[in-house]
């Protein structure tokens, strides 16, 4: 008899041993503990028995049915442990893929305005310089947007702009109109009025002039810098411009010019022209030159009105136009699709928006 239950031990062991997943443990199960299991027989021929026998082999006989029981436990503990892990590693998923282009979406599908993306670019590629990003409102005072800047009442640079004036507040007296920004400029007063240098701000944004023609609208975008510190000089200007432009149009060895000019607000001013070609229109050196910016040091009084103190601080400051460094970028001929939402323009220019810019691939 003992044989016997050392016989169905050791098999029905090995048989758990041997189970591959829980599916076949359940059938070891069955073969030992069902109804008419192995270990249920011998339970069963325990009536049988004289009462002497019965004691001690009914014991043996319980003792192995836990024991069955415990290896079963055991066994589909490990099996469940290794089906988990089995799921796990199928299932496993690269969060850090790009999520997938909808193929679908076809005609649906959105793209990121050209003039939003050169935004975005300046601010990253300025943003590597360590420049951080000034915004203001649209809505300006004469203060802010001209006297400050050294722009005096009447002069003739406030007709030249074209100003968008709106009409005086009732209760206003005889204080000026407030005006529609002509340039992002009024947005570095309020930076140098609000915080204490060193500053390194650029200043992407909105701008109006009552001009419209095929090479102007009356809204268009700018994107000013201004750099402060105690001794900021004209080779940081060069430096900092050289670099950027040779980043922005990808061209590594884009000639540039520094050519003298003049700007109410800056002193001295320089004109930055670079090199292209002017029969294919292609950038580079090509032997002609294009004018794409205005730059110069911060004239001592614009520091002064905005409250910095020209004899510890000195700068530069710069501007360009959006529209003209990415019709250049890209090859663009016209202004005037800018504005029109022309979705056929837009899908052609526009950029997915699950592409967006990043210095790694513009290095
Ligand atoms: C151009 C020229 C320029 C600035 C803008 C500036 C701003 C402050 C002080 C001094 Cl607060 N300067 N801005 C300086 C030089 C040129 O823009 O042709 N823009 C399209």
């Amino acid at each position: 008899m003992s044989e016997a239950l050392d016989t169905i031990r050791d098999e029905t062991e090995a048989a758990i041993a041997a189970a591959a997943d829980l599916r076949a443990l359940d059938a070891v199960r069955v073969a030992a503990l069902g109804k008419s299991g192995r270990v249920t027989g011998l339970l069963k021929t325990l009536g049988a028995l004289a009462p002497e026998e019965r004691r001690s082999f009914g014991a043996a006989v319980n003792a192995l049915k836990g024991e069955v029981e415990r290896a079963l436990d055991q066994r589909r503990t490990a099996l469940e442990a290794a089906a988990l892990e089995a799921r796990l590693a199928a299932e496993r998923m690269d969060v850090s893929l790009p999520p997938r282009p909808f193929p679908s979406a076809g005609a649906e599908a959105g793209a990121i305005h050209p003039i939003s993306r050169t935004m975005e670019e300046l601010i990253a590629l300025f943003g590597a310089m360590g420049f951080a990003v000034a915004e203001g409102p649209d809505i300006e005072g004469d203060w802010y947007n001209f006297t400050a800047l050294n722009i005096p009442a009447h002069h003739p640079a406030r007709q030249d702009h074209d100003t968008f004036y709106l009409p005086a507040p009732k209760s206003g007296g005889d204080s000026p109109r407030p005006v529609l920004r002509t340039h992002t400029s009024p947005v570095q007063i309020r930076t140098m009025l609000a915080q204490e240098p060193p500053i390194r701000v650029i200043v992407p944004g909105r701008t109006w002039r009552a001009d419209h023609d095929a090479t102007h609208s009356p809204m268009f975008h700018q994107v000013e810098g201004l750099v402060i510190g105690r001794d900021i000089t004209l080779g940081h200007l060069k430096g900092c411009l050289t670099d950027f432009l040779r980043a922005f149009f990808g061209i590594a060895d884009l000639p540039v010019r520094f050519r003298s000019s003049y700007f109410p607000f800056t002193e001295p001013s320089m004109e930055v022209d670079i090199g292209w070609n002017r029969k294919t229109g292609e950038l580079g050196a090509g032997g002609d030159w294009l004018e794409i910016l205005g730059s110069g040091m911060v004239h001592p009084k614009v520091l002064a009105n905005a409250g910095v103190d020209p004899k510890v601080w000195q700068g530069f400051a710069f501007g360009m136009g959006i529209e003209r460094i990415t019709m250049l970028k890209h090859g663009i001929p016209d202004l005037r699709p800018f504005y029109e939402a022309d979705l056929r323009w837009l899908r052609h220019y526009g950029t997915s928006p699950l592409s967006p810019f990043n210095l790694h691939d513009a290095a």
